[in-house]
């Protein structure tokens, strides 16, 4: 592979690798609730622009989410969340734009909510699930990196799910 570079201008984004995009009705089952004022609408919840880099050791994948404003009810729209399937991996995020909070869970209970926003950066380390919340009326972008073998298991998540959800209520963000 030779050196490259892609545009970060965000009202264009695309880094030509994977485009993920995450509707309502494929993720709602992460939600503690279902709703109905979403069926109809099916809103994209998020979308993951990611770099065209092989899933091979060496190399690291870049990518930009854009994790939308919103609420399933008084939950707060948020992303699957993932282990990585090779567990000895970190990863980076660099927040762009909005606020959000990235939860973070280890396999033995510990439990840890990160702030992100603009010019902040979260580190993610080795072991720990990550799940980005939106917790602003703006969409939350953030970027990141990680090693390119990583893999994501999204399967304990879904069984186990995060210890925490994240509510907006009375304007306030709760978390429990
Ligand atoms: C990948 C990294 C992000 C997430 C993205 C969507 O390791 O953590 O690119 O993939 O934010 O989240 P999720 O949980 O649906 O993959
Ligand atoms: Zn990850």
């Amino acid at each position: 592979m030779r050196p490259f570079t892609v545009s970060m201008n965000l009202d264009n984004i695309n880094f030509n690798g994977n485009h993920i995009v995450r509707r309502y009705e494929d993720i709602k089952s992460i939600f503690k609730s279902t709703d109905i004022s979403l069926e109809g609408k099916n809103p994209v919840i998020y979308e993951v622009f990611e770099s065209p880099v092989p899933e091979q050791q060496g190399h690291l994948i870049f990518l930009v989410t854009i994790l939308y404003p919103g609420k399933v009810n008084e939950e707060f729209f948020m992303t699957k969340g993932h282990y990585h399937t090779v567990e000895n991996t970190a990863e980076v995020y660099l927040g762009i734009k909005g606020k959000g909070l990235i939860l973070c869970q280890t396999k033995s209970g510990d439990f840890e909510v990160a702030e992100i926003s603009e010019n902040r950066v979260v580190y993610i380390p080795p072991f720990w699930a990550h799940r980005a919340v939106n917790i602003f009326d703006e969409p939350l972008i953030f970027f990141g990196i990680y090693p390119a073998h990583a893999g994501h298991d999204y399967e304990t998540i879904a069984q186990s799910g995060f210890v925490k959800r994240v509510f907006s209520k009375n304007g306030r963000v709760v978390i429990e």
